[in-house]
């Protein structure tokens, strides 16, 4: 039996390449030098595309793409996605929701941890010689206890709302409409109010049309010279220019960000801030997640090509 063929469209780990390469026939679009004469060969026998929550599926591509069934994304986030032309084009699009939730909402502890206690500038206090040649490092913020505000209470937002209980911090959280939440978890629809309410903010929303920039100045106003910001979401999210400016002047206490508007490229008034924390958009980066990932990505594909109900469908 021929094996289907599927668009490529980003490295994948070593684990996840042998078994795709066993089941399908992969046209590796990223390594194509000339990306247009790859998908004027292919594209005609290409019935899905396998990308990643960063690798755009646009609707040129789709219909370079005429006989595509399927779109699998490894990742959670579909926004890179242009959902209305796979609509269009009876295309069907899969993601990887749930097996990451626990690592993205770790990361986010993480972050505000590292954020809140500097830890990342007493790492280097104690390399550079300096807790011997200065003394202790500076007094640092206290994370526990504080107000805890997560703009999108999906799956990862739950799963860190979770999370901050542990330390003792009040939720509070914005959604479409108020879930069916622990007692305590107060639901405050506007983000800036929000924001007001709230020692640190979270983002964990998914990125659309509708969220671009819900992080603007009047929320970063809302949240203040003691306020921090935590992004694991997407940089889209977040009007970047008004978050630099109130960093720059202390408008805002702190930002802990995993994810950029212009990412892999950061931009550069970031860099010299000492009241940011910078990642490199590795929320779900661990070999147990990206493997899960992997699996659920295959597991869609196989299930598209067997006939059988898609695992975890976003359309
Ligand atoms: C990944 C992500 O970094 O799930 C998402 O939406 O952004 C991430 O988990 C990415 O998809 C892996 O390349």
């Amino acid at each position: 039996m021929t094996k289907p063929q599927i668009l490529q469209l980003t490295r994948y780990p070593a684990g996840d390449q042998a078994p795709l390469d066993a089941a399908f026939t992969m046209h590796k679009l990223f390594e194509a030098p000339d990306k247009a004469a790859f998908l004027a060969q292919h594209g005609p026998d290409i019935r899905a595309i396998a990308g990643s929550g960063s690798t755009p599926v646009t609707r040129s591509l789709i219909e370079a793409c005429p006989n595509l069934e399927l779109v699998s994304v490894f990742g959670v986030g579909v926004d890179s996605i242009d959902l209305v032309a796979c609509s269009d084009h009876g295309v069907r699009v899969t993601n990887t929701p749930d097996v990451l939730s626990g690592d993205c909402a770790d990361l986010a502890v993480g972050m505000m941890l590292a954020l809140s206690r500097g830890m990342v500038g007493a790492d280097a206090w104690v390399r550079d010689g300096s807790w011997a040649s200065k003394g202790s490092y500076p007094l640092q913020r206290r994370a526990w206890g504080k107000r805890a505000g997560i703009l999108g209470l999906g799956r990862i937002g739950t799963a860190l709302a979770w999370r901050l209980e542990g330390f003792g911090m009040q939720i509070a959280y914005t959604a479409r409409r108020p879930h069916d939440v622990p007692a305590g978890w107060t639901y405050i629809p506007d983000p800036a109010d929000l924001a007001a309410q709230s020692d640190v903010l979270f983002l964990t929303l998914s990125a659309s049309a509708g969220t671009r920039h819900i992080v603007d100045a009047r929320v970063i106003a809302a949240l203040g010279p003691s306020g921090m910001l935590v992004n694991i979401s997407r940089g889209s999210t977040v009007d970047e220019e008004a978050l630099l400016t109130a960093l720059e002047s202390g408008a805002l206490a702190g930002a802990a960000l995993d994810v950029f508007e212009t990412e892999p490229q950061v931009n550069p008034r970031f860099l010299p801030l000492q009241n940011v924390l910078l990642q490199p958009h590795q929320a779900s980066g661990t070999t147990e997640t990206r493997q899960a990932m992997g699996q659920l990505l295959r597991d869609n594909l196989t299930a598209h090509f067997a006939g059988q109900p898609l695992l975890t469908p976003v359309t």
